[in-house]
C-alpha cells in the first residue's frame, strides 16, 4: 500500500535521548542510568514528597474541587503565590501590579511561550544561551522562530566560568537581544556566578538593553534555601527593568510528571503588563486552550498552607542536603582510587549535576563495560546517585580515565 508517510526522514541522533534508549535496552540487571535530572532515594527509588501526598490527600477530600476547565492563564492562587516564591514576599514589581503571571507546563512550557510572545512581540530575534546550557534550550527558541547564539560560559581549563568571556560576549550583543540566564545549578556545568559577579551581569544587560530570561528550574536544588537560590533573578527585578522567567515545579517538588510550573513577565509599568497579559494568552489559546489542573492545585495547596510550606522547605533541604552528600562520597571514593587529576571540581559544583570532565569516548566505554549511563559530554546526575552506587562509578571513571585518557 502507499504510504503518504514513507517520505519521513530519520530523525537525526538526539544525544540525551539515545542515552535514555540505550539505558532502557541494556538487560544488565545492575545498570545505572545518571543521564536524567530526576531525584533518587538513598534506596534508589524515585521520591513522592510526604507533603505531596498531603496536599493530594486533602484534595480528594475536598468534594468541592470540580473538573472544569482552568482559565487560559490557569489556577489564579497559582500564578499569585509562584510570582511570590520567585520574586519574594516583599517584591516592588508585584505591589506595583506590573508582573504577569502563567500557569504553563513545567519549566519547559513556561520557556516555550516566552519564546513564542518573543518571537510574535519583540523586535529584535537573537537569543543568546550559556555555552553550553541544557541540550532543549537552543530547540525550543529556534522552533518558536528565533535566532540562538551562543555566550562563553565554561572554561574547561579551569572548570569554572569563563565570566571574561560570558561579559565580553553579552557586551557584545546587540540591542534588544534576548540573553538566557539560569538562575541557579546551572545545567550542565553545577557553575554558578557568585553574587558579585550576578551584578556585574545585570550591570552589561541593563547597559546594552538587553532582555534577560531566567530559567528558574532548581530553586532550592542549589543551596537548600528557596530566597538564596532566587538572589540573582530577584537582583534584575529590583532594578525595575524588564524580564521574564520560567520557573519550574519538577525538581524541586519533585512533580515532575504533573508538568506544571510558570512564565512570569515582569513589566516596567502596570499598563505595559495588561497588554503583555491580554497578547499571552492569544500565545496559549491556540497551543494548549488551558493548563492542567492537578499539579498546579498541588504547589497552590502547599504554598498557601503556612505548615506545609514549612514542611516542603524541609524536605527540599533534605534532598539537597542528600546532593551534597554524594558529591562528597564521590569526591572520596575517586580519590581513594588514586584517579589520576584533580576531581575536586565534583565537591566545588552546585546543584543537580556534575560535570564530571570525562570524555564522549570514555562515556561510551563506560556505558559498553560498566553498564553506567550518563550524557556524552560527561555529565552525570549526582541527584540518582546513592551510597551503594558510588563505588560502582567510581571504579569506572577509574578505569576509563586510566585505560583512555
Ligand atoms: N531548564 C533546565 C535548565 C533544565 O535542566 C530542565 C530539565 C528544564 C528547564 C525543564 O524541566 P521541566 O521538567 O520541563 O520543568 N532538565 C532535565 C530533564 C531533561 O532534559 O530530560 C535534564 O537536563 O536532565
Amino acid at each position: 500500500m502507499s504510504s503518504i508517510l514513507s517520505n519521513v526522514l530519520p530523525a537525526p541522533e538526539d544525544h540525551v535521548l539515545s542515552v535514555i534508549f540505550a539505558c532502557r535496552d541494556d538487560p544488565c540487571p545492575v545498570k545505572l542510568n545518571l543521564s536524567a535530572g530526576a531525584y533518587r532515594t538513598e534506596e534508589g527509588k524515585p521520591l513522592v514528597l510526604e507533603v505531596v501526598r498531603k496536599a493530594e490527600q486533602q484534595l480528594a477530600n475536598d468534594l468541592s474541587c470540580d473538573k472544569g476547565y482552568l482559565p487560559i492563564d490557569g489556577l489564579a492562587d497559582f500564578n499569585k503565590l509562584s510570582a511570590k516564591l520567585i520574586l519574594g514576599d516583599d517584591s516592588h514589581a508585584v505591589e506595583e501590579n506590573r508582573v504577569v503571571t502563567i500557569q504553563c507546563l513545567s519549566g519547559t512550557g513556561s520557556l516555550r511561550v516566552g519564546a513564542e510572545f518573543l518571537a510574535k512581540h519583540h523586535q529584535q530575534r537573537v537569543v543568546f544561551v550559556p555555552n553550553p546550557t541544557w541540550g532543549n534550550h537552543p530547540f525550543i527558541f529556534t522552533l518558536a522562530g528565533l535566532y540562538v547564539e551562543y555566550f562563553r560560559y565554561y572554561d574547561p581549563q579551569t572548570r569554572g566560568l569563563d565570566f571574561e568571556g560570558m561579559l565580553e560576549d553579552i557586551g557584545a550583543a546587540p540591542s534588544g537581544a534576548i540573553v538566557v540566564l539560569q538562575s541557579c545549578a546551572h545545567n550542565p556545568t553545577g557553575i554558578d556566578p557568585t553574587l558579585e559577579q550576578w551584578e556585574k551581569i545585570r550591570q552589561i544587560v541593563r547597559s546594552k538593553g538587553l532582555l534577560p530570561f531566567f530559567d528558574n528550574a532548581y530553586q532550592g536544588f542549589a543551596s537548600g534555601n528557596l530566597d538564596s537560590d532566587a538572589q540573582s533573578v530577584r537582583m534584575f527585578v529590583a532594578d525595575g527593568g524588564e524580564c521574564f522567567i520560567a520557573q519550574s515545579f519538577a525538581k524541586n517538588m519533585g512533580l515532575y510528571g504533573e508538568r506544571i510550573g510558570a512564565l512570569t513577565i515582569v513589566c516596567t509599568s502596570q499598563d505595559v503588563a495588561r497588554k503583555v497579559h491580554s497578547q499571552v494568552l492569544l500565545v496559549v489559546r491556540p497551543m494548549y486552550l488551558s493548563p492542567p489542573m492537578h499539579g498546579a492545585s498541588i504547589v497552590t495547596t502547599i504554598l498557601k498552607n503556612s505548615d506545609m510550606y514549612k514542611d516542603w522547605t524541609i524536605e527540599l533541604k533534605g534532598m539537597a542536603d542528600r546532593i551534597i552528600s554524594m558529591r562528597q562520597q564521590l569526591y572520596e571514593a575517586i580519590q581513594a582510587r588514586g584517579t589520576p587529576g584533580d576531581w575536586s571540581h565534583i565537591i566545588k559544583q552546585i546543584g543537580m549535576f556534575s560535570f564530571t570532565g570525562v570524555n564522549e569516548k570514555q562515556v561510551r566505554w563506560m556505558a559498553k563495560e560498566y553498564h553506567i549511563y550518563m550524557t556524552y559530554d560527561g555529565r552525570i546526575s549526582i541527584a540518582s546517585l546513592n551510597s551503594k552506587t558510588v563505588p560502582q562509578l567510581a571504579d569506572a571513571i577509574h578505569a576509563a580515565v586510566t585505560r583512555l585518557a
